[in-house]
């Protein structure tokens, strides 16, 4: 009886907040704008025989079309309906790509836009990716249907009727962000509707869903549709398995919202993590790597297991959300990697990577003001497909940052040293550091402008190791570095600041 209720309690401690990933998967990659039908793919070709866990999916449901700029990545971000028809496909292609990738242990999460509609200046028709008619300025969706009813205009307080303080919490969840419409959540109409959409979702597979906008709504609203969740399908998740809850909160200090607040409904994404780490890998403001032993609470982030982390994500890659400049991105390849490095290495939070697409950035005054670019399409706007070169990385303009050998790498690091201790941490006080993970797995940086010549303590069965970041271990031999560990656990390391990326890590998986 005692063993029952202690599981029980352990069930209802975990239960959002516990990603669902394939035991032994530990991160997450966000498909930016991806097409179902290249999900699909890239699950069984790529994702699973790599480790990865899952992917976090760009909106599914039906958008505004903009064509002024031309096809903005963000028009997703403003819902006309619920229907699944986007710029990555249609039903079909949707649960096509929830059932092949769940076949093969990689689980799918839906970024689920339910504070708000489109803009309020999105005007009148059928300019909507399914075709259905919309009325912004009446705030008619017959679609799923929505009315003026089912809006906050009545609520909100500020004269324009949008968030012009971010001190004054009830603008935050009451006005509109960006005038985009915002959804009356305290009403139980909305949130059942919202709840249905989805339950739909839960229906056809998915794992679990990133809460976009949850700043913008009240944590008891949120609660009030999550608590209407159905459990996951058991034709790929154990009875009883409830949704994973991330919910986007941007809170670095010095708001009246704090990421706190959201705790009772899942996790959250931590953004004092990428502004941090960024400013740390470029050592800026005087931050140094050998700062980063405490990493974690210890920076005075929330608690580990509350945590969604990233280096970057598709807001402030391009200079939207929040973070500022000091967030790394693809475009600054080598700290980048090593930033990845670090958080994959790291046992704080649950990860999530980014893979982007290329655009043409156009910095005038320090603005990029080809920001709203969005992603490869054709003339009809019609979203390229992802191409795979023979060297496995991506084409068509693809980036695929979770194809790059670090990277990859580096994810199967995570997985094999899942559940190990943080050991054995090395500094130079100043940027070169290195720690180990239990008797797993070992990494270190030199991010310093000398060489790193270090005989370290890195807690592994001796052996003949192939570092993961200069090659891999094929067959019986190493593509890249070798790093031999003494008996006492003590291996030699030797980084040249100008090394192509001045980081090692080996683990057991990667020994001789
Ligand atoms: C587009 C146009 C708008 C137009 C609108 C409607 O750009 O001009 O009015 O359509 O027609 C995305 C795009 C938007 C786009 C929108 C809809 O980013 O440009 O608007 O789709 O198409 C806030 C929210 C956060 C949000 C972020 C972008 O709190 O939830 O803005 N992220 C999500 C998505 C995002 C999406 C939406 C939400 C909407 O990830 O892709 O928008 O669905 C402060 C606040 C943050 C606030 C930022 C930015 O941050 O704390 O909460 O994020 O401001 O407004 C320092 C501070 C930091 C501060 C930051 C920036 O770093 O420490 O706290 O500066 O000031």
């Amino acid at each position: 009886m005692k063993i029952f209720f202690l599981l029980v309690a352990f069930e209802l401690c975990w239960a959002q907040y516990n990603p669902n990933t394939k035991s032994g998967r530990t991160s997450i990659v966000h498909l930016f704008e991806w097409r179902w039908a290249d999900i699909a793919l890239e699950c069984e070709r790529y994702l699973a025989p790599n480790g990865y866990g899952g992917v976090q999916i760009s909106p599914p449901n039906e958008n505004i079309v903009i064509t002024n700029p031309w096809r903005p990545w963000w028009e997703r971000y403003q819902p006309i309906s619920y229907k699944l028809c986007s710029r990555s496909g249609s039903e079909n292609e949707f649960i096509d790509m929830v059932t092949r990738c769940n076949n093969v242990g990689v689980h799918i999460y839906v970024d689920a836009v339910v504070n708000h509609m489109c803009g309020s200046g999105g005007g009148e028709g059928t300019h909507s990716t399914c075709g259905s008619y919309f009325n912004a300025g009446t705030r008619d969706f017959p679609a799923v249907p929505y009315s003026a009813w089912d809006f906050n205009d009545g609520k909100c307080k500020t004269y324009s009727g949008e968030i012009e303080n971010y001190n004054d919490a009830y603008q935050v969840r009451d006005c509109r962000l960006v005038s985009l419409l915002d959804l009356a959540l305290e009403k139980d109409y909305v949130r059942s509707t919202v709840a249905n959409f989805m339950n739909r979702l839960i229906d056809i597979g998915v794992a679990g869903f990133r809460i976009d906008a949850s700043k913008h709504m009240w944590p008891g609203d949120m609660k009030a549709f999550l608590d209407k969740l159905k459990n996951l399908n058991t034709s790929w998740f154990p009875e009883g398995t409830k949704p994973f809850i991330f919910q986007e909160v941007i809170d670095l200090g010095g708001e009246a919202i704090s990421a706190s607040e959201y705790f009772g409904n899942g996790r959250v994404t931590e953004f004092k993590y990428g502004a941090k780490l960024g400013t740390v890998i470029r050592r800026w403001n005087g931050e140094k790597m050998a700062y980063l032993k405490n990493w974690g609470e210890g920076w005075g982030f929330m608690s580990s297991d509350r945590a969604l982390v990233f280096v970057d994500n598709h807001d402030n890659q391009r200079g939207h959300g929040a973070g500022g400049a000091s967030i790394l991105t693809f475009w600054d390849p080598r700290l980048y990697k090593m930033a990845i490095g670090f958080m994959l290495a790291h046992p704080y939070g649950f990860t999530r990577i980014m893979s982007s697409f290329r655009w043409s950035r156009n910095f005038v005054d320090g603005k990029d003001v080809n920001d709203w670019m969005g992603p490869p399409s054709n003339s009809d706007g019609s979203t390229k497909s992802v191409t795979i070169n023979p060297d496995t990385t991506c084409g068509n303009g693809w980036v695929c940052e979770h194809r790059w050998r670090q990277i990859r790498n580096m994810a199967i690091f995570r997985n094999v040293v899942d559940g190990q201790a943080f050991t054995n941490w090395w500094d130079n006080n100043s940027n070169q550091v290195a720690f180990g993970r239990g008797n797993k797995g070992f990494i270190v940086f030199n991010n310093d402008d000398w060489n790193l010549s270090e005989t370290l303590q890195t807690g592994l069965p001796a052996g003949t190791y192939c570092d993961i970041i200069s090659g891999e271990k094929e067959g019986n031999s190493c593509t890249g570095i070798r790093i031999e560990v003494q008996g006492d656990g003590k291996a030699y390391f030797q980084i040249s600041n100008t090394a192509e990326d001045p980081f090692v890590a080996i683990h057991v998986n990667a020994k001789l």
